[in-house]
C-alpha cells in the first residue's frame, strides 16, 4: 500500500525518546500531585489482540494526558503469571510453563511497545517469580495469623479434564470455565480465606465507591447477596430434634403446610426409618445428585420430590406437617430445608400441585379475596394476613416484623442474616503457582512456614502433567522437610494457590517492587493509593476486585495500610467484538495488532480502537475502519505540511475558527475527565481539521485586499489539533509539535485551556426598545442568561442615557432578538 506519512520512520523512533528520557517514569521526590493509573496485569497466555490492545490504549490514553496536567503519574505493568492458562498451554505443547510464560511475556511487552503504550517498566512485577511469590506466601501468613485462613473437608468442584478444583466462579453453568468440561463434585481438604467475616463491609463500603459503574457494584451486591430473614426450629414428630430452616418470608409461616429437605441434608439418614422409605430415598437423592447445582436452582426446573414418612410441627399453628426431601432445595444455603408456602412461593407452589399438598392462603390481597382452587400461580406480592390466628388483618410487612418478635420472645426462632458470598476456596491441586507456605508434622500438626524462611520455592523439575493429586506431591525433594517447631519429619503443603490471591496485591508491590525485605512499604503505599484510576475489563468485576477489596480491608485491620478501599475509581472497558463473537483463537477471528502495525502505523491502530465507540461498550473490529483512520492522519500530516505562513482570511471566519479552537479543547478536555468518551473527542478534532482545510479553500478564492493577516489563529487551531490528538496518537503528534519548532516533547507542555471568553464570542445582534421605540444595537454573546443579558442592557452607557432618572418598570426579554424596556 501507498504510504501517505512515514509513520514507520517516526514511530520507532519516538518510542526510543520516551523510554531513553523516562517519559513514564514516576518521579519519587516530586511536588507534583500524584495520579495513580493502573491497568489490570494480563495472563501471559499467549500474543495479544486488538481486544486486548483496548485496555491498555485507555489507560496510555489516561497516563499521557494526566502528564500534560502536570500530575507525577505512576502508570506500572505486570504480569499475572501463574495459572491454569500458562500451564494448559504448557502441557499441550510440552515446554515448561516458566519457559512459555516468560517468552509470552517478551512477545506481550513487545507488542505494547510496539503500540506505543508507556510504562513505568522499572516497577514490573511478575507473580511467578520468587521475589514476588515470597509475598504471596507472605499474605497467606498474615492470614492465617488473623484467623481468617482455616483447612476443612469440601466437596469441591472438580474438573474432570484439567484434573483441579475450581472455585464456584469458576464454573459456568455447570462446565469448567476453561475448558467447558462438564464438573463433578469430590471432597477434599482444602484451604480457604473467611471472606464471610468481611461480607456486611464489603456491601457497606461499595456505597463509598461513587466513581464505580452503577452496574458492577450492583454484580458485587448480588454475589454478597445478603438477605434478612429468620432460622426457625420445627420439632420433629415422635423426636427429640428439630429441623431448623432459614425463611426471608416468616409473615407466610401459617401457611406453612409441609416442610422440605435438601437431598445432602445430613440429618436424612437419622430420620427416614422405615426401610422401604429408605430404600427409595436413597435412590432418589443419588439421582438428584446427579443434576447440576445450578439446574437444581433455577425456577425452572420440573420439581421432584419424596416423602420422608416423617412429620414436623408448625410450631405458630401447632398442626404436624409432612416433611419431604426435594430437588430445588440446595444444602448450600441457609440450613438446607425450608419451610414450603405454596400460597405465596411458586418453586413450592409447583410442588404442591404435582404432589397434591395443601395450598393454604395467608396473604391477601386487600378487598379481592383470592380463591385457593382458582390460583394459577404463588401470590408472591404484599397484602393483609388472613388465616394467621392474631396476626390477621396486619400487613404483611407488619406480621412479619411483629411474628419474627414474637418468636424471639418465645424461642421458636431468631432473626438471621444471612450472606449468599461463600468463603474463599485457595488451594489449588496444580503445578503452576505459589506453594501454600504450610508443612503438616506428625507431632505438631499443621505448621506454617516462618516469614524468613520464605519463599517456599517451587520446584522448576518436576512432571506437571495433571494426574489427578497435586503434581508436588510428585517431588520428593519438595515434599520431605523439617517441621520448623520440632525439627522433626514434616511433609510439605502439595497445592498451590489461586492466582486471585496473586492479583489481590500486586497493586501495592508496584511502590517497591524491588524490596527484599518487605511486601510493601505502607508509608509509600499509604501516599499512592488509594488507585485513582482502575481499568480493565468487566469480567474481573466481581472476583479479582471483590478479592482486592477483602485483602486491603485485612491489611487495614492489621494497620498495615490505611485505607479502606483499593481503587477510588473504576473504569470498565467493553469488548472488541469479530464477526460477531468475542476474539479467541477457536473461532479463528483474532485480529493480531502486528500486522496492522506494521501497514498503518501505531497511531492509526490507536486511533481507530478508540474511534471504534464509547469505551465502555462491546465494538465490532472493522478493518474498512482502520483504513479511515489511516486518511485521517494523513490529513493531519499534510495539513501541517502545507501550513500557510501568510495566510490571509477575513476577519469573520478567523473569529469563528478561533472559536471552533476553543469549543474542541473544551470539549476534548471534558472527554478526558469524564466518562472517557474519546470516540466523540476524536470526533470533535476531524471537525476542527475539517475546519482549518475549510479556511484553506477559502484562501484561494479571495482578494488579498480584503483580508488582514492572521496567522497566529490558524496557528493555535492546528497546534491545539495536534496537543489535543497526542494522547491517542502520540507518536504523529511529536513528530508534528517539533516540526512546529517546539522543543522538549509534546508531553512536557502543559494540555490547554480553553478560553471562555473566546467561547462567548458568539454573538447575535439584540434590538433594544424603550417603551416600544427602538434605540439601540446590541451585540451579546448567543448564549447569555436573561438576567445577565438585562444587567448587560442597563448598562449600555446610550441605553444608560435614555433611561437616566426614569425609573424602570419591566422588561420584556426575547431570547437572542429583543429587549423592550418599559420605563
Ligand atoms: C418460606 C417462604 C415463603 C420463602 C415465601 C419464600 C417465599 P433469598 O431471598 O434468596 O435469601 N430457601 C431457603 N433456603 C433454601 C435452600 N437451601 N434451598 C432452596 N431454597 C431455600 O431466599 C430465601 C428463601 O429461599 C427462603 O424463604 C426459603 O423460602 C428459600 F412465600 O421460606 B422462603
Ligand atoms: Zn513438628
Amino acid at each position: 500500500m501507498k504510504k501517505n506519512y512515514p509513520f514507520d520512520k517516526i514511530e520507532p523512533k519516538w518510542q526510543k525518546y520516551w523510554r531513553k528520557s523516562g517519559l513514564f517514569r514516576m518521579a519519587p521526590g516530586s511536588k507534583k500531585p500524584k495520579y495513580y493509573c493502573l491497568m489490570m496485569f494480563p495472563y501471559p497466555s499467549a500474543a495479544l489482540h486488538v481486544g486486548h490492545g483496548r485496555n491498555y490504549i485507555i489507560g496510555d490514553v489516561v497516563a499521557r494526558y494526566k502528564l500534560m496536567k502536570n500530575f507525577n503519574v505512576l502508570t506500572p505493568m505486570g504480569w499475572d503469571a501463574f495459572g491454569l492458562p500458562a500451564e494448559n498451554a504448557a502441557i499441550k505443547n510440552n515446554i515448561h510453563p516458566k519457559e512459555s510464560t516468560m517468552r509470552n511475556i517478551a512477545t506481550m511487552k513487545r507488542q505494547m511497545y510496539e503500540w506505543g503504550v508507556g510504562y513505568d517498566w522499572d516497577r514490573e512485577v511478575t507473580s511467578c517469580l520468587p521475589d514476588y511469590y515470597r509475598w504471596t506466601q507472605w499474605l497467606f501468613l498474615k492470614l492465617y495469623q488473623k484467623g481468617l485462613c482455616y483447612r476443612k473437608k469440601a466437596a469441591v468442584n472438580w474438573c474432570p479434564s484439567c484434573k483441579t478444583v475450581l472455585a464456584n466462579e469458576q464454573v459456568i453453568e455447570d462446565k469448567c470455565e476453561r475448558c467447558e468440561t462438564k464438573i463433578v463434585e469430590k471432597e477434599l481438604e482444602q484451604w480457604f480465606f473467611k471472606i464471610t467475616d468481611y461480607a456486611e463491609r464489603l456491601l457497606d463500603d461499595l456505597r463509598l465507591l461513587k466513581d464505580w459503574p452503577e452496574r458492577v457494584k450492583i454484580m458485587q451486591k448480588n454475589w454478597i447477596g445478603k438477605s434478612k430473614g429468620v432460622q426457625i426450629n420445627f420439632p420433629v414428630v415422635d423426636s427429640k430434634t428439630t429441623l431448623s430452616c432459614f425463611t426471608t418470608r416468616v409473615d407466610t409461616i401459617y401457611g406453612a403446610t409441609y416442610m422440605v429437605m435438601a437431598p445432602e441434608h445430613p440429618g436424612i439418614e437419622k430420620l427416614v426409618k422405615d426401610i422401604v422409605i429408605k430404600n427409595k430415598v436413597y435412590k432418589f437423592t443419588e439421582q438428584i445428585k446427579s443434576q447440576s447445582k445450578i439446574e437444581r436452582s433455577s425456577l425452572e426446573i420440573e420439581k421432584k420430590g419424596i416423602f420422608t414418612g416423617r412429620y414436623v410441627i408448625n410450631p405458630m399453628t401447632g398442626e404436624q406437617i409432612p416433611l419431604w426431601i426435594a430437588n430445588y432445595v440446595l444444602m448450600e444455603y441457609g440450613t438446607g430445608a425450608v419451610m414450603a408456602v405454596p400460597a405465596h412461593d411458586q418453586r413450592d407452589f409447583e410442588f404442591a400441585k404435582k404432589y397434591n399438598l395443601p395450598i393454604k392462603l395467608v396473604i391477601d390481597n386487600a378487598g379481592d379475596a383470592i380463591k385457593i382452587g382458582l390460583m394459577k400461580k404463588a401470590y408472591i406480592e404484599k397484602g393483609i394476613m388472613v388465616n394467621s390466628g392474631e396476626f390477621n388483618n396486619l400487613t404483611n410487612k407488619e406480621g412479619m416484623e411483629k411474628i419474627a418478635d414474637y418468636m424471639e420472645a418465645n424461642n421458636i426462632g431468631k432473626k438471621t442474616v444471612r450472606y449468599r458470598l461463600k468463603d474463599w476456596l485457595v488451594s489449588r491441586q496444580r503445578y503452576w503457582g505459589a506453594p501454600i507456605p504450610v508443612v503438616y508434622c506428625r507431632s505438631c500438626g499443621i505448621v506454617t512456614v516462618p516469614e524468613d524462611e520464605l519463599p517456599v520455592l517451587l520446584p522448576e523439575n518436576i512432571d506437571f502433567n495433571p494426574r489427578g493429586e497435586s503434581p508436588l506431591k510428585k517431588g520428593k525433594d519438595f515434599l520431605n522437610t523439617t517441621c520448623p517447631e520440632c525439627k522433626g519429619q514434616a511433609v510439605r503443603e502439595a497445592d498451590t494457590m489461586d492466582t486471585f490471591v496473586d492479583s489481590s496485591w500486586y497493586f501495592l508491590r508496584y511502590l517497591t517492587p524491588h524490596n527484599a525485605r518487605q511486601a510493601f512499604d505502607s508509608k509509600l503505599v499509604n501516599t499512592w493509593l488509594p488507585v485513582d484510576q482502575y481499568i480493565g475489563g468487566v469480567e474481573h468485576a466481581i472476583l479479582h476486585l471483590l478479592y482486592s477489596r477483602f485483602v486491603v480491608k485485612v491489611l487495614c485491620d492489621l494497620g498495615l495500610v490505611g485505607f479502606q478501599e483499593p481503587f477510588e475509581s473504576l473504569f470498565t472497558q467493553g469488548m472488541i467484538i469479530k464477526n460477531g463473537a468475542k476474539m479467541s483463537k477457536s473461532k479463528g477471528n483474532v485480529v493480531s495488532p502486528d500486522k496492522l502495525i506494521a501497514d498503518y502505523g501505531a497511531d492509526t491502530v490507536r486511533l481507530y480502537t478508540l474511534f471504534i465507540g464509547p469505551p465502555e461498550k462491546d465494538a465490532e473490529w472493522n478493518d474498512k475502519g482502520v483504513e479511515g483512520t489511516y486518511r485521517f492522519l494523513s490529513r493531519i500530516w499534510r495539513m501541517i505540511e502545507q501550513i500557510p505562513n501568510k495566510t490571509q482570511i477575513p476577519n469573520s471566519k478567523i473569529q469563528g475558527l478561533k472559536r471552533k479552537t476553543h469549543q474542541t479543547i473544551k470539549k476534548v478536555t471534558e472527554d478526558m475527565e469524564g466518562d472517557f468518551h474519546f470516540n466523540t473527542a476524536i470526533s470533535a478534532i476531524m471537525e476542527l481539521v475539517n475546519e482549518i482545510y475549510k479556511l484553506q479553500a477559502v484562501n484561494k478564492l479571495i482578494e488579498p485586499e480584503a483580508c488582514s493577516l492572521q496567522p497566529e489563529a490558524i496557528r493555535e487551531a492546528v497546534e491545539a489539533v495536534v496537543v489535543l490528538l497526542s494522547p491517542f496518537a502520540p507518536h504523529i503528534a511529536e513528530e508534528l509539535w517539533q516540526r512546529l519548532g517546539h522543543k522538549g516533547g509534546i508531553f512536557k507542555t502543559n494540555w490547554p485551556e480553553y478560553d471562555p471568553g473566546v467561547l462567548k464570542m458568539e454573538k447575535v445582534t439584540i434590538i433594544v426598545q424603550i417603551n416600544g421605540k427602538l434605540r439601540q444595537r446590541l451585540k451579546v454573546a448567543s448564549n447569555i442568561g436573561e438576567d445577565a443579558l438585562k444587567k448587560e442592557v442597563l448598562e449600555d452607557e446610550r441605553i444608560k442615557e435614555w433611561v437616566k432618572d426614569k425609573s424602570v418598570k419591566k422588561m420584556i426579554v426575547i431570547p437572542k432578538k429583543l429587549v423592550n424596556i418599559v420605563v
